[in-house]
Protein backbone atom coordinates (compact mmCIF):
# COMPACT_ATOMS: atom_id res chain seq x y z
CA UNK A 1 0.00 0.00 0.00
CA UNK A 2 1.52 3.46 -1.08
CA UNK A 3 0.73 6.54 1.45
CA UNK A 4 1.52 9.95 0.20
CA UNK A 5 1.88 12.72 2.68
CA UNK A 6 1.73 16.85 0.78
CA UNK A 7 3.47 18.75 3.68
CA UNK A 8 5.64 21.92 3.99
CA UNK A 9 7.76 19.70 6.97
CA UNK A 10 8.57 16.62 4.74
CA UNK A 11 11.69 16.00 7.56
CA UNK A 12 8.88 15.46 10.26
CA UNK A 13 8.11 12.35 8.31
CA UNK A 14 11.66 10.75 9.45
CA UNK A 15 9.42 9.13 12.37
CA UNK A 16 8.09 6.90 10.01
CA UNK A 17 11.97 5.35 9.48
CA UNK A 18 11.94 3.55 12.90
CA UNK A 19 10.05 0.53 14.26
CA UNK A 20 7.23 -1.93 12.64
CA UNK A 21 6.37 1.01 10.29
CA UNK A 22 10.35 1.49 8.90
CA UNK A 23 10.57 -2.23 8.73
CA UNK A 24 7.36 -2.84 6.59
CA UNK A 25 9.10 -0.10 4.01
CA UNK A 26 11.86 -2.03 3.79
CA UNK A 27 9.98 -5.02 3.47
CA UNK A 28 8.64 -3.57 0.47
CA UNK A 29 5.22 -3.87 2.40
CA UNK A 30 4.27 -0.43 1.93
CA UNK A 31 5.76 2.76 1.15
CA UNK A 32 5.44 6.25 2.34
CA UNK A 33 6.43 9.20 0.16
CA UNK A 34 6.64 13.09 1.98
CA UNK A 35 5.94 15.74 -1.23
CA UNK A 36 7.27 19.16 -0.22
CA UNK A 37 4.14 21.36 -0.65
CA UNK A 38 6.75 24.75 -1.14
CA UNK A 39 7.57 22.58 -4.50
CA UNK A 40 4.22 23.90 -5.49
CA UNK A 41 4.21 27.27 -4.35
CA UNK A 42 3.43 30.48 -6.58
CA UNK A 43 6.03 33.03 -7.66
CA UNK A 44 9.40 34.07 -6.57
CA UNK A 45 8.75 33.47 -3.01
CA UNK A 46 7.37 29.72 -3.65
CA UNK A 47 3.84 31.24 -1.86
CA UNK A 48 1.14 28.88 -0.22
CA UNK A 49 -0.70 30.56 1.98
CA UNK A 50 -2.43 34.13 2.03
CA UNK A 51 -4.29 36.33 4.26
CA UNK A 52 -8.24 35.94 4.61
CA UNK A 53 -10.69 37.74 2.36
CA UNK A 54 -12.90 39.50 4.91
CA UNK A 55 -9.75 40.67 7.20
CA UNK A 56 -9.28 38.23 10.22
CA UNK A 57 -5.45 37.34 11.60
CA UNK A 58 -3.48 34.57 10.43
CA UNK A 59 -2.87 33.04 7.04
CA UNK A 60 -4.96 30.30 5.00
CA UNK A 61 -3.70 28.28 2.62
CA UNK A 62 -3.98 28.46 -1.18
CA UNK A 63 -5.82 26.13 -2.74
CA UNK A 64 -3.10 26.19 -6.57
CA UNK A 65 -0.19 24.66 -4.32
CA UNK A 66 -2.46 21.76 -2.79
CA UNK A 67 -4.45 21.17 -6.13
CA UNK A 68 -1.00 20.89 -8.11
CA UNK A 69 0.54 18.63 -5.59
CA UNK A 70 -2.30 16.57 -5.79
CA UNK A 71 -2.44 16.13 -9.10
CA UNK A 72 1.27 15.46 -9.26
CA UNK A 73 0.73 12.59 -7.01
CA UNK A 74 -2.14 11.05 -8.46
CA UNK A 75 -1.07 11.16 -12.27
CA UNK A 76 -0.41 7.65 -13.37
CA UNK A 77 -1.61 5.98 -10.37
CA UNK A 78 -5.29 4.95 -9.22
CA UNK A 79 -6.95 4.31 -6.26
CA UNK A 80 -5.57 6.68 -3.88
CA UNK A 81 -8.31 8.14 -1.75
CA UNK A 82 -7.49 11.80 -1.04
CA UNK A 83 -7.79 13.12 2.50
CA UNK A 84 -7.10 16.16 4.27
CA UNK A 85 -6.53 16.22 8.10
CA UNK A 86 -8.54 19.34 9.44
CA UNK A 87 -10.02 19.82 13.46
CA UNK A 88 -13.23 19.88 11.49
CA UNK A 89 -13.03 16.37 10.03
CA UNK A 90 -14.55 13.14 10.89
CA UNK A 91 -13.18 12.40 14.20
CA UNK A 92 -10.22 9.13 13.43
CA UNK A 93 -11.01 5.29 15.03
CA UNK A 94 -10.45 2.08 14.40
CA UNK A 95 -13.62 1.88 12.27
CA UNK A 96 -11.96 4.24 9.81
CA UNK A 97 -8.37 3.01 9.57
CA UNK A 98 -10.37 -0.92 8.91
CA UNK A 99 -11.90 0.92 5.49
CA UNK A 100 -9.14 3.03 4.71
CA UNK A 101 -7.06 0.16 5.04
CA UNK A 102 -8.92 -1.36 1.84
CA UNK A 103 -7.64 1.09 -0.67
CA UNK A 104 -4.53 0.84 -2.69
CA UNK A 105 -3.09 4.02 -1.35
CA UNK A 106 -3.61 7.42 0.31
CA UNK A 107 -2.77 11.26 -0.06
CA UNK A 108 -2.95 12.65 3.41
CA UNK A 109 -2.55 16.64 3.41
CA UNK A 110 -1.19 17.94 6.23
CA UNK A 111 -2.11 22.19 6.60
CA UNK A 112 -0.16 24.85 8.56
CA UNK A 113 -1.45 28.49 9.33
CA UNK A 114 -5.04 28.93 10.10
CA UNK A 115 -6.52 26.01 7.87
CA UNK A 116 -7.55 25.33 4.24
CA UNK A 117 -9.28 27.86 1.47
CA UNK A 118 -12.60 26.05 1.62
CA UNK A 119 -12.37 25.45 -2.22
CA UNK A 120 -9.80 22.74 -1.28
CA UNK A 121 -12.35 20.42 0.40
CA UNK A 122 -13.69 19.91 -3.37
CA UNK A 123 -10.45 18.37 -4.23
CA UNK A 124 -10.67 15.83 -1.51
CA UNK A 125 -12.29 12.32 -0.68
CA UNK A 126 -12.96 12.59 3.30
CA UNK A 127 -11.72 15.10 5.84
CA UNK A 128 -10.13 13.26 9.54
CA UNK A 129 -9.58 14.99 12.57
CA UNK A 130 -7.45 13.36 15.15
CA UNK A 131 -9.84 14.60 18.27
CA UNK A 132 -10.80 17.81 20.19
CA UNK A 133 -7.46 19.52 20.54
CA UNK A 134 -5.38 22.21 18.94
CA UNK A 135 -2.49 21.30 17.27
CA UNK A 136 0.05 23.30 15.02
CA UNK A 137 -0.59 21.39 11.81
CA UNK A 138 -1.69 18.18 10.14
CA UNK A 139 1.78 16.51 10.12
CA UNK A 140 1.55 14.39 13.46
CA UNK A 141 -2.17 13.18 12.67
CA UNK A 142 -0.88 12.28 8.97
CA UNK A 143 1.66 9.67 10.77
CA UNK A 144 -1.04 8.64 13.33
CA UNK A 145 -3.57 7.81 10.63
CA UNK A 146 -0.73 6.02 8.36
CA UNK A 147 0.67 4.10 11.63
CA UNK A 148 -3.21 2.87 12.09
CA UNK A 149 -3.79 1.86 8.65
CA UNK A 150 0.02 0.15 7.86
CA UNK A 151 -0.59 -1.83 10.77
CA UNK A 152 -3.40 -3.25 8.95
CA UNK A 153 -1.84 -4.36 5.75
CA UNK A 154 -1.23 -7.85 5.65
CA UNK A 155 2.09 -8.88 6.67
CA UNK A 156 2.85 -5.72 8.56
CA UNK A 157 2.15 -7.19 11.87
CA UNK A 158 4.83 -10.27 12.60
CA UNK A 159 1.91 -11.88 14.74
CA UNK A 160 -1.43 -11.84 12.96
CA UNK A 161 -2.82 -13.26 16.68
CA UNK A 162 -2.52 -9.81 17.84
CA UNK A 163 -4.33 -8.40 14.60
CA UNK A 164 -6.97 -11.13 15.50
CA UNK A 165 -7.06 -10.17 19.32
CA UNK A 166 -7.49 -6.21 18.75
CA UNK A 167 -10.53 -6.09 16.99
CA UNK A 168 -10.85 -2.63 18.94
CA UNK A 169 -14.40 -0.82 17.70
CA UNK A 170 -17.07 1.12 19.29
CA UNK A 171 -18.70 -1.88 20.85
CA UNK A 172 -15.38 -3.40 22.49
CA UNK A 173 -14.05 -3.62 26.21
CA UNK A 174 -10.84 -2.18 27.18
CA UNK A 175 -8.36 -4.74 27.73
CA UNK A 176 -7.74 -6.85 31.03
CA UNK A 177 -5.15 -5.97 33.17
CA UNK A 178 -1.49 -7.56 32.48
CA UNK A 179 1.39 -8.52 34.58
CA UNK A 180 4.53 -10.45 33.93
CA UNK A 181 7.78 -10.55 36.29
CA UNK A 182 8.44 -10.66 39.02
CA UNK A 183 5.90 -12.10 41.06
CA UNK A 184 6.52 -9.00 43.60
CA UNK A 185 7.24 -5.33 42.91
CA UNK A 186 7.66 -3.03 45.58
CA UNK A 187 5.00 -4.98 47.73
CA UNK A 188 2.48 -5.34 44.35
CA UNK A 189 1.98 -8.64 43.59
CA UNK A 190 0.54 -10.81 40.66
CA UNK A 191 -2.94 -11.47 41.18
CA UNK A 192 -2.98 -15.30 42.46
CA UNK A 193 -5.38 -16.73 39.51
CA UNK A 194 -2.90 -15.85 37.03
CA UNK A 195 -0.21 -18.25 38.40
CA UNK A 196 -2.82 -20.73 39.49
CA UNK A 197 -2.41 -22.61 36.08
CA UNK A 198 -6.27 -23.25 35.77
CA UNK A 199 -6.81 -21.72 32.18
CA UNK A 200 -10.51 -21.76 32.98
CA UNK A 201 -10.67 -19.73 35.81
CA UNK A 202 -7.86 -17.20 34.43
CA UNK A 203 -10.26 -16.39 31.16
CA UNK A 204 -12.85 -15.61 33.34
CA UNK A 205 -11.10 -13.52 35.55
CA UNK A 206 -9.99 -11.43 32.63
CA UNK A 207 -13.15 -11.32 30.92
CA UNK A 208 -15.01 -9.73 34.61
CA UNK A 209 -12.10 -7.31 35.04
CA UNK A 210 -11.97 -6.09 31.20
CA UNK A 211 -15.58 -5.84 31.73
CA UNK A 212 -15.13 -3.85 35.85
CA UNK A 213 -12.28 -1.47 34.25
CA UNK A 214 -14.50 -0.71 30.63
CA UNK A 215 -17.26 0.63 33.33
CA UNK A 216 -15.31 2.83 35.28
CA UNK A 217 -13.20 4.48 32.70
CA UNK A 218 -15.04 4.06 29.22
CA UNK A 219 -18.87 4.16 30.26
CA UNK A 220 -19.23 5.15 26.43
CA UNK A 221 -17.77 1.70 24.93
CA UNK A 222 -19.15 -0.67 28.06
CA UNK A 223 -22.57 0.88 27.09
CA UNK A 224 -22.01 0.14 23.31
CA UNK A 225 -20.98 -3.69 24.31
CA UNK A 226 -24.16 -3.81 26.05
CA UNK A 227 -25.86 -3.73 22.92
CA UNK A 228 -24.13 -6.22 21.41
C1 LIG B 1 -5.93 27.90 17.34
C2 LIG B 1 -6.30 28.05 15.91
N1 LIG B 1 -7.66 27.61 15.70
C3 LIG B 1 -8.60 28.70 15.86
C4 LIG B 1 -8.38 29.88 15.02
C5 LIG B 1 -7.86 26.95 14.42
C6 LIG B 1 -6.86 25.93 14.07
C7 LIG B 1 -6.24 25.97 12.84
C8 LIG B 1 -5.29 25.03 12.49
C9 LIG B 1 -6.52 24.90 14.94
C10 LIG B 1 -5.56 23.94 14.58
C11 LIG B 1 -4.94 24.03 13.36
C12 LIG B 1 -3.92 23.01 12.97
N2 LIG B 1 -4.42 21.66 13.18
C13 LIG B 1 -4.47 20.74 12.23
O1 LIG B 1 -4.06 20.98 11.11
C14 LIG B 1 -5.08 19.46 12.53
C15 LIG B 1 -5.62 18.93 13.76
C16 LIG B 1 -5.70 19.48 15.09
O2 LIG B 1 -5.27 20.59 15.41
N3 LIG B 1 -6.31 18.71 16.04
C17 LIG B 1 -6.80 17.46 15.78
N4 LIG B 1 -6.74 16.93 14.57
C18 LIG B 1 -6.15 17.68 13.58
S1 LIG B 1 -5.99 17.16 12.00
C19 LIG B 1 -5.24 18.55 11.52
Amino acid sequence: MEFHVITLFPEMFAALDAGLIGRARNQGLISVTAHNLRDHGLGNYRQVDDAPYGGGSGMVMRPEPIAAALDAVVAERSGLVKIMMTPQGAPFSQAAARELAMADGLVLIAGRYEGFDERVRALVDREISLGDYVLSGGELPAMVVIEAVARLVPGVLGNPASLAEESFGASELLEYPQYTRPEEFRGMRVPEVLLSGDHGKIRAWRESEARRRTARRRPDLAAAARKT
